[in-house]
């Protein structure tokens, strides 16, 4: 009828990959279970002070133990795929060691699971739970953690790359680095200072470069590997070519530490220079590691970073939001649908990368519960109608973006935020574990079901 929105030319492909992501210890509960080791987020949220509330991940979404009916949630979305992560110390309960069986066995039922329904899994080995043990002998200070990472990503991925086809090392290095041990909000809540803050960010790409030839060394020869980067989102403050210009020199710069050296190899003189006597030690010999060839690079893509050009040194400049910005329920979370087309425009071709996954996109809401018992989550259809535009403006400009997991099917352990910061597109009341669809998985399961975004 004259009131259905016209066809339009904003299609997706049609082997586009819709998704959604989650995070073992966002999710399962379970901690105690079928030999599970602590790692560093028991210790962090059970310490007093450090989440909002005293919220842990003790039970969060129950997913352990109700993974079956989330599926049958993701199959009635439509979802064509799903990324979660592996809990190391399920794996390996004291970071090294004798594997944990029972352990792995949970995943396996999780993805005979999702393979049984035709979901594709997408599998996370880090996603910021480390193993206590491995902490309390320094953690990522410790260069000796890179190497037990990349035993258990070469052991985890050789047992599973049967079911699953593409691996990422880690998830968001720049968020547990940067809260973990530069500003101490997230676990293990260290401050470090810059020093110690820069030798243990080359650790971590090191760990990721030996976790790809772990991976490459124990899994199929067909597995993909790849990485769920965060990237700073670098995006032109207006879009004319001197600020564009501006925001392809900052990607490079801003991501320097992450996604430029295991692209390139190599620390971008800026960023040496910028560091001067705090700069890592490395060896020619690691920077070949880090650079280690990747399938697929995977983003996450929340907050952009505005840039402008400058006569500077660098070629650019940060401009800060003003107070007015638009920002979602989560006070970083400042509202920049662009990014998501830059981000990835800029990546594939600094980078000339052939694949390129949106690993994670979304928003917290404060999700009013209406009268009639639905959750109008307004606002997050509102973030991802925007940011999806983007996207397939992205796609139709020939930036190989391949899939789009979004964060998160469930309100989930919101790290340092607890409970009070809701990511779902699934509203879950915490004290009955009942899931409750919002407005927005209506709108994602009609987005998917059209392949369209209108
Ligand atoms: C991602 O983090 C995570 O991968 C996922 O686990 C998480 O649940 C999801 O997104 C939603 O947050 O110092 O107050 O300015 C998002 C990454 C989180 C990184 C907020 C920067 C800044 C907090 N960002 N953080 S603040």
């Amino acid at each position: 009828t004259s009131l259905q929105a016209a066809p339009s030319s904003r299609n997706f492909p049609n082997d586009f990959l819709w998704g959604s992501a989650t995070a073992s210890y966002q999710v399962e509960g379970a901690v105690q279970e079928d030999g599970r080791g602590p790692s560093i987020w028991d210790t962090f949220s059970h310490t007093p002070g450090k989440t909002h509330h005293g919220d842990t991940g003790d039970i969060a979404d129950d997913f352990y133990h109700r993974y079956p009916q989330d599926i049958q949630l993701m199959k009635e979305l439509g979802l064509k795929a799903c990324r979660f992560s592996v809990s190391w110390t399920r794996i390996f309960p004291s970071g090294t060691g004798a594997p944990n069986q029972r352990g792995l066995d949970f995943y396996h039922r999780m993805v005979d699971a999702l393979l049984a329904v035709g979901i594709q899994p997408f599998c996370t080995l880090y996603h910021w739970d480390l193993p206590q043990p491995l902490q309390d002998r320094g953690g990522w200070e410790n260069r000796d953690t890179a190497k037990a990472f990349a035993d258990y990503a070469g052991y985890t991925a050789g047992k599973l790359s049967d079911k699953v086809s593409h691996f990422m090392t880690m998830n968001e290095m720049r968020t547990f680095v940067q809260q973990g041990y530069g500003d101490g909000t997230h676990a293990p809540g260290l401050i470090v200072g810059p020093k110690r803050l820069a030798q243990l960010t080359h650790h971590v790409v090191l760990a990721h470069g030996m976790g790809v030839q772990a991976i490459r060394a124990s899994a199929r020869p067909d597995t993909r590997v790849g990485i769920a980067d965060n990237v700073t989102v670098t995006t032109p403050v207006i879009e004319i070519p001197e600020h564009i210009a501006a925001a392809r020199v900052a990607m490079r710069e801003e991501n320097a530490m992450f996604q430029t050296v295991i692209q390139e190899g190599r620390y971008t003189e800026l960023y040496l220079k910028r560091l001067a006597a705090d700069a890592p030690h490395y060896t020619p010999e690691e920077m070949t590691i880090i650079r280690s060839p990747m399938d697929f690079v995977g983003i996450n893509v929340y907050q952009p970073t505005w840039i402008r050009a400058d006569h500077s040194d660098a070629g650019y400049a940060v401009v800060p939001a003003p107070s007015s910005y638009p920002r979602m329920f989560s006070p970083w979370l400042s509202v920049g649908p662009e990014g998501i087309y830059w981000a990835t425009k800029l990546v594939a071709d600094i980078w000339k990368v052939k694949e390129i996954y949106i690993t994670e996109n979304g928003s917290s809401s404060s999700d009013l519960i209406a009268p009639d018992g639905a959750v109008y989550d307004t606002d997050r259809v509102m973030f991802l109608r925007n940011y999806l535009t983007q996207m397939q403006r992205a796609i139709s400009d020939g930036v190989p973006i391949k899939g789009y997991f979004l964060w998160s099917l469930l309100d989930n352990f919101e790290w340092a935020d607890g409970y009070e910061k809701r990511f779902g597109i699934v509203y879950v009341d915490f004290a009955t574990q009942k899931r409750t669809p919002k407005l927005s998985a209506m709108f994602y399961k009609n987005l998917i079901a059209s392949n369209r975004i209108v």
